[in-house]
């Protein structure tokens, strides 16, 4: 069989985790229209008849203002440094800009490259053509891979791609793992998701959710997570007039935490303050 580590990367919000979710079919990694959704680097596996391809979305690149943003730009720079091929998410839509040339600037692959031009529903022929100039004389890639990931178009073309460049290799992981994640991770994601959604502004990204406990014997389950912010006055935007942030949070969040368990879940949150935590080595701690 064929086998390999493919890294997802490239600037924020170009769709990653998107590509991500529509290879391995179901939810796996947040997707938002804010930027600086990933913060992790999570693996999502996909298995055919004869080949197993273990993809890894990356937060995405980004000239980092603090110590949780240098922390994401390492992990995605690391996951190109360990990959088999690392596949560079442009968006299609928008004129290269500072933002790109940072990334031009900041990002080299030693590794097999392949290029994808997502959300091509946005594009037009002339943005495309013109990007496509650019990305080729500055990666020269083995290609470059049109797709619609919203539309689910493209993706069958990106899988040809990937296994015509992947070498004969072991199967890493048993057939029923989809995600080396565990059902905590995925818990707290889902409630990071709903406060982007949410929240506006800067407040979403200066919140953290940690799973703290499920306790799966009770019925039905008891689900425990603690929602960290900066500043007092962060607190005060979480939980809402009257509660009521912090209630729709927990609503929309308990919903897709049922659908990932199966099971009914009763969600208990609060909301803790610790100063800073972006720049915090400490809480950073195996983030
Ligand atoms: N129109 C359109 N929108 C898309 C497409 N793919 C993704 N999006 C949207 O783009 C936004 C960002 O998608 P994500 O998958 O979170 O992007 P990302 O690259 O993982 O972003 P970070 O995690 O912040 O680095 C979301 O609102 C998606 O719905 C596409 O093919 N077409
Ligand atoms: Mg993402």
């Amino acid at each position: 069989m064929r086998s390999g580590f493919v890294t997802l990367v490239g600037r924020s919000n170009v769709g990653k985790s998107t590509i991500l979710n529509a290879i391995i079919g179901t939810k796996i990694s947040i997707v938002t229209p804010k930027k600086q959704t990933t913060r992790n680097s999570i693996q999502g596996i996909y298995n055919d008849e004869d080949s197993q391809i273990v993809f890894i979305d990356t937060p995405g690149i980004h000239k980092p203002i603090n110590e949780l943003g240098e922390r994401m730009d390492k992990a995605s720079y690391s996951a190109i440094r360990d990959c088999d091929l690392a596949v560079l998410v442009v968006d299609a839509g928008r004129q290269f800009g500072e933002g790109d040339q940072f990334l031009f600037d900041h990002l080299k692959f030693d590794c097999k490259l392949i290029i994808v031009f997502n959300k091509i529903d946005l594009t037009n022929i002339n943005l495309i053509n013109s990007l496509k100039e650019k990305y080729q004389n500055h990666y020269h890639p083995l290609c470059i891979v049109e797709m619609s990931a919203i539309e689910k178009f493209g993706i069958d073309d990106l899988i040809k791609k990937i296994k015509e460049n992947l070498d004969e290799g072991p199967q890493y992981y048993d057939l029923e793992t989809i995600t080396n994640v565990d059902i905590k991770f995925r818990v707290q994601e889902i409630i990071r998701e709903k406060i982007l959604y949410l929240l506006q502004e800067e407040v979403p990204h200066s919140i953290a959710v940690q799973c703290t406990d499920i306790l799966s014997d009770e019925n039905p389950m008891e689900v425990y997570a603690k929602i960290i912010v900066e500043r007092d006055s962060q607190k005060g935007i979480v939980i809402g007039a009257k509660g009521k942030m912090i209630k729709r949070i927990g609503i929309e969040s308990r919903k897709d935490i049922e659908k990932l368990i199966g099971r009914h879940i009763n969600l208990n949150l609060n909301v803790q303050v610790v100063e800073n935590w972006r720049n915090s080595s400490r809480f950073l701690v195996g983030f």
